[in-house]
């Protein structure tokens, strides 16, 4: 039984009035950043809106090459009693060397990020739906637009004194896409359309309104790997419809319809049988029944959580590109900006994840949009901090069943990371390093400087958050094996620091930043860097705490709690006053480095706060201020957070307007330059990665609630620009569901649902409060 508790149980519902849920613009898409992605989480469509050529970039999530390879070096066990020891001589730049020989990936590894031909595989593109069509002479009251609420994109304009409409959507209902062109004219819709394709096309068929193709992927080994199929159907009303070559022509139609499906045998089918079913499915369906089902499986989810922060000075009626560059010269002017890229952030996981589906894969670096075929760093799984960030606002997004597929792939990783942890220190348990693919890539990088931090004890992160907000004792039931197995690998292979006597990893580094030695030399393998003895702390709790709530009495757990007394403090202070982010306080390479790794006990973990441990809170600040506001785009979007948990609203709002500083760069930089947010709100590093568009959301979220401390803290970190907004259906930990509203920056009213009897603490307006529900 849940029922509603607090003050004004009927509060907010349904208060979906206020928000500002459109980008738009007036002007055709010239680049790829412009165009305005629709996906549902299997397939995605990027419609240009080009008046002669509309191109729209295809996708299918599974679109990868490569295949699994071993790429673990089982002599790397018989390299690390030595590299230890250099460690423990200081000899880093030694030990680095070391590694670098014996302790990376054997083969090609990732093919130093360009792996479309080699095992590791590439995400990559799925081809281009290309439209010619004949307009001529004048067009005018161009628009084109993406509308979150209910998952469209359309395009319109008036030629020649006639107005065309072109609408598209992926159906959350059947596995297609849909473009509908419409005219107010009878007779207008003329057009040819061909589907492209770079490379390894091997059936091209045109019959009548139809065009199949079929293909497959290198598996990096000489051969075959995964076999793609796609259909599009062209459906009209009136005029004349012929093919042609490759191409499907319409002649004076009223109206067409195109259905696009693709897939591939990663889901262990027939993809040639499956798209045409899915087209089959459809076609006899009219546009107004297609485009009703899918609002009926998508709107749901989207609704589930509404924001609007007031303001009189809204920009939405100037486009989205232009409205960017206003936001970036005065943030504290179009409050529904902020409110419109918090939706973004919710609507691209909507959209690049089928948690619905079986096998499904969670978002890549890219979510699932591609227009290259070899995407960059191959479009994969980084975990460094990348893939992480994807979903750091699922769970407080109301979104927690997008959470699973990422579950699902660390499961998988785990089984296949038995076999790197018994190859790099014959260790029981499993590990995987810093980059995965959809093959279960688990060996090191190429390199140690980038390539040798662990990430299995961050991915545990996400198992027992997962737990945390859904408080799903079945499902801690379920992941507790891979809990504990990733602790018994720390456990098995953590040394004693001749030093200070802590339990330390070793070897490992901060991602992905060096240091100066006292030698003049420059090293990044170190033993014990910050971020492993955070997360390592942070999952033998985990386990120790699973273990209590299940009642496992598991033996293992009393062997943490002892060696949890080992393990370095969560935060040591340098003499400048900022977190080390090694255990010596070397002085960085890199000050301004885009990884902040020494602060994820700040975010997302909880062991530096501003309430209870008001010192560490400090030296976070001192640090961040040292670190800068800028970055790359998702480190911009970490810094939103870090400044939100340290309950300093007008600096997240700072950083929020640095992230959504416009951008144009599509070669990669690394430093800063270039980065901020794309026209079409995708977020720059550059290029497009998608991570910075989650933890930009997630940011937001975090601005307005938090329950990492235990109670539900509500405003932590308001700017002072958001004087008054409402808000429905944010999550909190204990599987609350949080409604509120604000005025002057205080709450006037809330509400929360959750277990009937159970006993909530709240933090409202300064105040503890204690409610039962
Ligand atoms: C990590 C980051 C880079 C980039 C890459 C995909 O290695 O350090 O900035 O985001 O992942």
């Amino acid at each position: 039984m849940r029922r509603i508790l607090g003050i004004f149980c009927c509060l907010l519902v349904g208060k979906l009035q206020g928000q500002d849920l459109k980008l738009w613009y007036d002007r055709p898409g010239e680049k790829w950043e412009e165009t305005l992605p629709l996906g549902n989480g299997l397939i995605g469509m990027m419609p240009n809106g080009s008046i002669n050529d509309e191109s729209i970039v295809l996708n299918e999530i599974s679109m990868w090459s490569g295949s699994p390879q071993d790429a673990n070096n089982y002599n790397a066990k018989s390299s690390v009693l030595d590299i230890q020891r250099l460690l423990f001589e200081g000899k880093n730049d030694e030990a680095e060397a070391l590694v670098n020989k014996n302790f990376v990936c054997v083969g090609s590894g990732s093919g130093q990020g360009n792996g479309a031909n080699v095992p590791y595989g590439s995400f990559q593109n799925f081809g281009f739906m290309n439209f010619l069509f004949f307009h001529e002479g004048e067009t005018k009251d161009y628009k084109r637009w993406l509308d979150l609420g209910d998952a469209t994109a359309g395009t319109s304009f008036t030629n020649n004194g006639t107005k065309f409409l072109r609408e598209y959507f992926t159906s959350f209902d059947n596995n297609v896409g849909v473009v509908r062109l419409s005219a107010d004219k009878k007779k207008s819709i003329e057009f040819a359309m061909h589907f492209y394709r770079e490379e390894n096309i091997e059936e091209y068929k045109v019959n009548g309104n139809e065009i199949t193709i079929s293909g497959s992927l290198p598996d990096g080994k000489g051969g075959k790997g995964i076999q793609f199929a796609a259909k599009f159907k062209v459906l009209t009303k009136g005029g004349t419809l012929m093919d042609h070559d490759n191409e499907i022509i319409v002649k004076g139609a009223n109206e067409a319809i195109v259905l696009f499906s693709a897939s591939t045998s990663y889901y262990g089918h027939n993809p040639k049988e499956v798209v045409s079913s899915e087209i089959k499915k459809v076609e006899k369906m009219n546009f107004s029944a297609l485009m009703k089902s899918h609002h009926r499986k998508y709107k749901p989810l989207f609704e589930r959580v509404s924001l609007a922060i007031t303001d009189s000075l809204s920009k939405s009626d100037i486009p989205t590109d232009k409205r960017l560059s206003a936001f970036y010269n005065d943030p504290g002017q179009d409050n529904g900006l902020a409110t419109l890229y918090y939706q973004f952030g919710r609507y691209l996981t909507l959209s690049s994840s089928a948690p619905r589906v079986s096998k499904a894969l969670p978002p890549n670096l890219q979510g699932l949009w591609a227009h290259q075929i070899q995407t960059p760093w191959n479009g994969d799984y980084h975990l460094n901090i990348n893939a992480q960030m994807n979903h750091w606002g699922v769970e407080v997004n109301n979104l927690s069943e997008y959470h699973k597929p990422f579950i699902e792939m660390i499961k998988n990783i785990s089984k296949e990371g038995v076999k790197t942890a018994k190859a790099y220190y014959d260790a029981p348990g499993w590990v995987v390093y810093m980059m995965s693919n959809i093959w279960g890539y688990t060996a090191p990088g190429e390199h140690a400087s980038w390539g040798a931090s662990t990430a299995s004890g961050w991915l545990c992160n996400h198992l027992w958050e997962h737990y945390q907000f859904t408080k799903d004792e079945n499902y801690l039931k379920e992941i507790y094996p891979v809990l504990k197995d990733a602790a018994v690998f720390y456990k098995a292979t953590m040394v004693k620091d001749p030093k200070t006597g802590w339990l330390v990893t070793s070897p490992s580094v901060s991602p992905e930043n060096g240091f100066k030695l006292p030698n003049g030399k420059r090293a990044a393998v170190v033993m014990g860097p910050t971020i492993d003895n955070q997360i390592v702390r942070e999952l033998y709790g985990s386990v120790i705490a699973a273990n209590e709530i299940l009642s496992l009495n598991d033996d293992f757990a009393k062997q943490l709690e002892v060696d949890l007394t080992s393990l370095p403090p969560a935060v040591l202070v340098s003499k400048s006053g900022r977190v080390m982010e090694w255990l010596e306080d070397y002085e960085e390479t890199e000050p301004q480095h885009r990884h902040v790794s020494h602060l994820y006990g700040l975010y997302p973990a909880n062991f530096i706060s501003p309430v209870t441990s008001p010192e560490w809170a400090d030296a976070a600040k001192k640090t961040l201020s040292v670190r800068g506001d800028e970055g790359t785009g998702w480190s911009r979007a970490w810094k939103i957070l870090f400044w939100a948990r340290l309950h300093d609203g007008d600096h997240s709002l700072e950083i929020l307007r640095q992230l959504l500083q416009p951008a144009f760069e599509q070669s990669t930089t690394y430093g800063g330059a270039g980065a901020g947010t794309y026209p079409n709100l995708f977020c720059a590093h550059p290029p497009f990665q998608i991570d910075g568009n989650f933890g930009g959301s997630a940011g937001i979220a975090e601005m307005l609630i938090q329950s990492h401390d235990g109670y539900i803290h509500l405003l932590p970190a308001l700017p002072q620009a958001w004087k008054d907004g409402n808000v429905k259906g944010f999550k909190a930990r204990g599987n609350y569901t949080v409604d509120f509203e604000w005025k002057n920056g205080k709450v006037t009213k809330y509400s929360v649902i959750g277990k009937k009897g159970e006993k909530v603490d709240l933090l409202v307006n300064g105040e503890k409060k204690v409610q039962t529900l």
